[in-house]
């Protein structure tokens, strides 16, 4: 196993010969660290079958189900797949997932440490995914809006983006929102919280996701959007990192410290994705209680 941080590439670090079925516990262990300290790792050429993920995953942490099951692989519920490819006898996955940007599962009262992507299909354009590190975007407040977020919580919820599933077709939309409101009730989460591995203080807000800051102003959630990259038409700025993706790359990222938002096609060009999810070995955060007071700050 070989890495580097290649030439040119903002964020992250490219893996070469990594053998998943060989791997030994010190390899996952340094790959995790890696993931920590850099955000994204790309192993290449990964050639593996959906059970053979699943038990990659395993490695990794404690995988977590999606909470709807028609993103669910047929066989492994543990991969979470987005694909716009039709199948023989009907659809798997969902198409355009992530094409916002958000943290996985950050509406959950238990997001997950770490998300995997394995492309499946991969097309020719428009491949890719676009990052922004929120620890980064922390270091970039002024002291002024560190003060202003400084022992707040943030509520969260998925209402703005959930699918409409194929058995919602002709129910009325009040029906449909009610039931987003009770399987997805708000979450809160501090805006600000420390990497439990890096120790570094991360802004965990996102645009799709993140709707109130607890006790202040609506501006002051657009302000700080706003400043971490989130409201830009513009993708090509130096503080959002595009991450192409090739056949056989698999990738780990930091979910809490980075934000993504999926880049698909326009075009019916073919794609699809296998996911999986996992709890790492640390808290995703320190519970409210640890939280430093707003005066402590
Ligand atoms: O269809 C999607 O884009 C899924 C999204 C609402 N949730 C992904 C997640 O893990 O939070
Ligand atoms: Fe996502």
């Amino acid at each position: 196993m070989r890495y580097e941080r290649r030439p040119g590439q903002s964020m992250g670090v490219t893996v070469e010969q990594f053998d998943a079925a060989a791997a030994s516990a010190e390899d996952i262990a340094l790959l995790k660290e890696l993931v920590y300290r850099e955000r994204i790792v790309v192993l290449k050429g990964q050639d593996l079958s959906a059970a053979e993920f699943v038990g990659l995953g395993r490695r990794f942490g404690e995988p977590e189900v999606y909470y709807e099951p028609m993103y669910h692989h047929p066989e492994h519920e543990e991969i979470f797949v987005s694909s716009n490819v039709p199948a023989a006898d009907g659809r798997v996955g969902v198409p355009r997932t992530g094409e916002f940007w958000h943290a996985d599962y950050q509406f959950m009262p238990r997001p997950f440490g770490l998300t995997m992507v394995y492309p499946q299909v991969v097309p020719a354009k428009e491949r890719g995914t676009y990052y922004i590190d929120m620890a980064r975007a922390y270091q970039r407040l002024s002291p002024e809006l560190r003060e202003r977020v400084a022992g707040t919580v943030t509520r969260h919820s998925a209402r703005r983006y959930f699918k409409i599933r194929p058995s919602d077709v002709y129910r009325p939309i009040q029906d449909v929102l009610a039931d987003i409101e009770r399987k997805t009730p708000p979450v809160e989460h501090p805006t600000v919280f420390e990497h439990p591995v890096t120790g570094e203080p991360i802004l965990y807000l996102s645009a799709a996701f993140s709707y109130e800051i607890e006790g202040r102003e609506d501006e002051l959630l657009t302000e700080l959007l706003a400043h971490s990259g989130q409201l830009s038409e513009d993708f090509d700025r130096e503080d959002i990192h595009l991450q192409f993706l090739h056949k056989g790359d698999l990738l780990i990222w930091d979910n809490r410290a980075l934000v993504h938002r999926a880049r698909h096609a326009d075009s019916s060009e073919p794609a699809a994705s296998y996911r999986i999810t996992v709890h790492d070995d640390h808290p995703f955060h320190p519970g409210p209680a640890d939280l430093p007071a707003a005066a402590a700050r």
